[in-house]
């Protein structure tokens, strides 16, 4: 195993990203478990938990999210939380075994002033109670991922969502360069990257490839990625696009997991809709982290009960318990 935390040398072509999806499917996931076990505890489970710190009402226009202003999502505008409410959240995600504790806010781009003071002061509180900290914000200018770093944050989360040539059919309001402007601030702050995408936005594979290929050749690449499938939302353009078949879900995952064989590749939403035998299989491929908890941001997430029981039956431990 190396130590070198470094990115290849050379940025991975999209047609790279392609031939893995492409490979028959059992080949895929024997040649991702492998990269798996070599640089990972292939019996550990990063368990985040989420919370929504300020919801709705956002001015971009995601087609996929409940919150984006434009939509007609039945999701109810809220200020941000207040800090001790957010606090006693946290205590109770690692009383039930979250390792990590993320925030998320619903708003186009961090603004200096209040809000983002108190929002320092809940990273802080994180920290304290012995939670790695994650916050989602939006857009980040230099100064503020410095600011996120002084107050000790683990991760930021911006995913690049999708491949770049389907980029403009998802979301109009920010661009693909954009998303990585604030990458690029989150890393030379030195906190760690957490960015991934959605499956099921109405992409094709070359959109898939292009997204993983795009992840893998950051440099140095995303120490976390998420890999959510749509959850589909009433009142979003998105209401009711492509179901996306499991298998092209464990595809994704062991690319991702082959191309980025440190990173921790997190089963993320839209499992509350896969069986336990597709989630046991993206395991396998190289899936090792998930978010816990009874919610993600406005949506229900698989009940703690059943993924405990899930994970006891598949022999795999949460980071928080080990
Ligand atoms: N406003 C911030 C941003 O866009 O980065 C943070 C919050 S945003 C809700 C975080 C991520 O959640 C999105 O980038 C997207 O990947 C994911 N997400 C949002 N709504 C989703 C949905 N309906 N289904 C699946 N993933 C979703
Ligand atoms: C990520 O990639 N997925 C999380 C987290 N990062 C912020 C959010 C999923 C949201 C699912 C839809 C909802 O609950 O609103
Ligand atoms: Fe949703 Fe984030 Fe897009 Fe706002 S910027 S609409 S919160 S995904």
């Amino acid at each position: 195993m190396s130590t070198s935390q470094t990115a290849p040398a050379t940025a991975v072509p999209v047609e790279d990203a392609l031939a893995l999806l492409e490979t028959p499917l059992l080949d895929l996931v024997h040649r991702a478990a492998t990269v798996h076990r070599e640089h990972h505890d292939p019996r550990r489970i990063q368990c985040s938990q989420l919370l929504s710190i300020k919801t709705g009402g956002c001015p971009e226009d995601c087609g996929y999210c409940s919150q984006s202003g434009h939509s007609k999502s039945p999701v109810a505008r809220e200020a941000l939380m207040d800090t001790e409410a957010v606090l006693a959240d946290a205590r109770q995600a690692k009383a039930s075994g979250a390792d990590r504790f993320c925030m998320g806010a619903a708003w186009r781009g961090v603004k200096d002033g209040e809000d983002f003071d108190r929002v320092i002061e809940m990273v802080k509180g994180v920290k304290q109670l012995g939670l790695e900290s994650c916050v989602t914000l939006g857009m980040l200018e230099p100064h503020q991922a410095e600011r996120l770093a002084e107050a000790g944050l683990d991760f930021y989360n911006h995913n690049l969502d999708t491949g770049r040539s389907h980029y403009d059919k998802v979301v109009t309001t920010h661009s693909y360069d954009d998303r990585l402007r604030t990458l690029h601030a989150v890393r030379q702050a030195g906190v760690s990257v957490c960015s991934g995408g959605i499956l099921g936005l109405g992409e094709d594979r070359t959109a898939r490839a292009e997204l993983l290929a795009e992840l893998a050749s950051l440099d140095p690449a995303p120490e976390s990625v998420p890999i959510n499938t749509l959850v589909p939302i009433e009142g979003t353009p998105m209401s009711e696009r492509q179901n996306v078949d499991w298998t092209e879900l464990v595809r994704v995952v062991a690319a991702a997991r082959i191309l980025m064989p440190r990173a921790d590749i997190r089963l993320s939403a839209g499992r509350r809709e896969l069986h336990d035998a597709a989630q046991a299989m993206c395991f396998m491929a190289g899936a090792n982290s998930i978010f816990v908890g009874e919610k993600l941001l406005t949506t229900p997430n698989p009940e703690p009960g059943s993924d405990a029981a899930l994970l006891g039956r598949l022999g795999l431990v949460p980071a928080g318990r080990e």
